[in-house]
C-alpha cells in the first residue's frame, strides 16, 4: 500500500477500457505511471485521464516493462499472446477475457465471494464473464445461510456486452428502422459467425457461439465459472443467455433451490440487505425492482422481485441486474486490483 503503481490498460479505446479508466478515476486509484494500449488501428488516439492527456499505443511484449499492474480487456487471443509477456516483465494481470478462467492455476475472482483464492495467483488473475458475476454475488450471502443445491438463471443481456461495434449497430438498426430503411444486420448475434440477425425491436436467443452439448458459449461460461467461483463443483446450473436491444444493463432471472427448507421470503430479503456490492430494490406495494435503464453508472448488484417458488419450500426466485461494464467487467477489475492492495499483494 501507498506506493504509485504503473498501471498499464490494454483494450484502453473498447467499451470496457473506458469505463475502466472512468472507474480508475471514480476510485481515485493511486497511478504513478499509466500506460494506455490498443491494437495498431487505434495507436495515437489522445485520451483524456484526470484531465491530463494520453497517448495511446500499440500493445506489444515490451509495453509491460516496468508495469505493476496491466488489466486486459482486448480480446482472448491478445490476452493469450500478451499476459505471459506482461507476466514475465513482472506485471500482475488481471484479465477480462475467457481466456484463462478456468485454467487450475488461474483465480477466478469476484471480491465479495472468494477473495481469498488471490494469494494463490501465478500473475494472472481472472476476471469472469460479467453475466456471472452479478449472479453470484447475489447467490453467494444466500449460499452461505441457507446452502445452494441448484440454479437456474435466464439472461436478458445488453448489446455493449458485445462492444463498442455491437452498441453502434444498435443504435444505426433502430433508426434506420424507424425511417423506413434497409437495416442489413451484420455483428449481432456474433461478429463472424454464419448468420447475422436484426437486435432493434427483437430478442436473440445466442450469446456468443454454439457449442457441440447445444449451449452457446456464454451459457457454459456461466455455468462452470459459477461452480468454480463458489467453489461447488457438484452446483447444478442451468443457464439461457438472451440478448435485447438494451444499450448497457444486464438483467437476469435466477431460480434457485436451497438445502435447507426453512428460509423465508423476509430472511432472504434480510441477507441481501446486509450484503456487500448488493441493493435490494423489492417493494411490489410500491412497484419496486431492479431495472437495467437505472442501474447504469452503478457499481452495485440490484436484486428484486424476491419470491418463494409455489410448488418447493427450498425454492426462491429472483431478478438480479447490474451495469455490465462496472461490476461485470471494469469495477471487478479495479476492485481486484484494490484487494490485490489490501492483501499486499502488489
Ligand atoms: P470493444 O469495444 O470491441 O474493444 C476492443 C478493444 O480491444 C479495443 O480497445 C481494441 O483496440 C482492443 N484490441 C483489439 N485487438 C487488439 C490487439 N490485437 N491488440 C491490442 N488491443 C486490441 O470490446 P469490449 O467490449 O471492450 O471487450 C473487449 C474484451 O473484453 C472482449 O473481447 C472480452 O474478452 C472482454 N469482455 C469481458 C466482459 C466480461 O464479461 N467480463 C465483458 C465484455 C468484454 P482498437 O481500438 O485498436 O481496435
Ligand atoms: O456478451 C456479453 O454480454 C458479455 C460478453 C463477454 C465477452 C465477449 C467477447 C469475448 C467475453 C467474455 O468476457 O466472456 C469474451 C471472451 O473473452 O470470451
Amino acid at each position: 500500500m501507498g506506493r504509485g503503481l504503473h498501471v498499464a490498460v490494454v483494450g484502453a479505446t473498447g467499451a470496457v477500457g473506458q469505463q475502466m479508466l472512468k472507474t480508475l478515476e471514480d476510485r481515485n486509484f493511486e497511478i504513478e505511471t499509466l500506460t494506455l494500449l490498443s491494437s495498431k488501428r487505434s495507436a495515437g488516439t489522445k485520451v483524456t485521464f484526470k484531465g491530463e492527456e494520453y497517448t495511446v499505443q500499440e500493445a506489444v511484449p515490451e509495453s509491460f516493462e516496468g508495469v505493476h499492474i496491466a488489466l486486459f480487456s482486448a480480446g482472448g487471443s491478445v490476452s493469450q499472446s500478451l499476459a505471459p509477456e506482461a507476466v514475465k516483465r513482472g506485471a500482475i494481470v488481471i484479465d477480462n477475457t475467457s481466456a484463462f478462467r478456468m485454467d487450475e492455476n488461474t483465480p477466478l475472482v469476484v471480491p465479495e465471494v472468494n477473495e481469498g483464492d488471490l494469494h494463490k495467483h501465478n500473475g494472472i488473475i481472472a476476471n469472469p464473464n460479467c453475466s456471472t458475476i452479478q449472479m453470484v454475488a447475489a447467490l453467494e450471502p444466500i449460499r452461505k445461510a441457507y446452502g445452494l443445491q441448484k440454479v437456474i438463471v435466464s439472461t436478458y443481456q445488453a448489446v455493449s456486452g458485445a462492444g463498442n461495434e455491437a452498441a453502434k449497430e444498435l443504435y444505426s438498426q433502430t433508426k434506420a428502422i424507424l425511417n423506413n430503411e434497409p437495416a442489413e444486420p451484420s455483428i449481432m448475434p456474433v461478429k463472424g459467425d454464419k448468420k447475422h440477425y436484426q437486435i432493434a425491436f427483437n430478442a436473440i436467443p445466442q450469446i456468443d457461439k454454439f457449442q457441440d452439448n447445444g449451449y452457446t458459449f456464454e451459457e457454459m461460461k456461466m455455468i462452470n465459472e459459477t461452480k468454480k467461483i463458489m467453489h461447488m463443483p457438484k452446483l447444478e446450473v442451468a443457464a439461457t443467455c438472451v440478448r435485447l436491444p438494451i444499450e448497457t444493463g444486464h438483467s437476469e432471472s435466477v431460480y434457485i433451490e436451497l438445502d435447507r427448507d426453512d428460509a423465508t421470503v423476509e430472511d432472504i430479503k434480510q441477507l441481501l440487505k446486509e450484503a456487500p456490492g448488493v441493493t435490494l430494490q423489492d417493494d411490489p406495494a410500491e412497484q419496486l425492482y431492479p431495472m437495467p435503464a437505472d442501474c447504469v453508472g452503478k457499481r452495485d448488484v440490484f436484486v428484486g422481485r424476491i419470491r418463494k417458488d409455489l410448488d418447493r419450500a427450498n425454492g426462491f426466485h429472483l431478478w438480479v441486474v447490474s451495469d455490465n461494464l462496472l461490476k461485470g467487467a471494469a469495477w471487478n477489475s479495479v476492485q481486484i486490483a484494490e484487494s490485490l492492495q489490501k492483501l499486499n499483494l502488489v
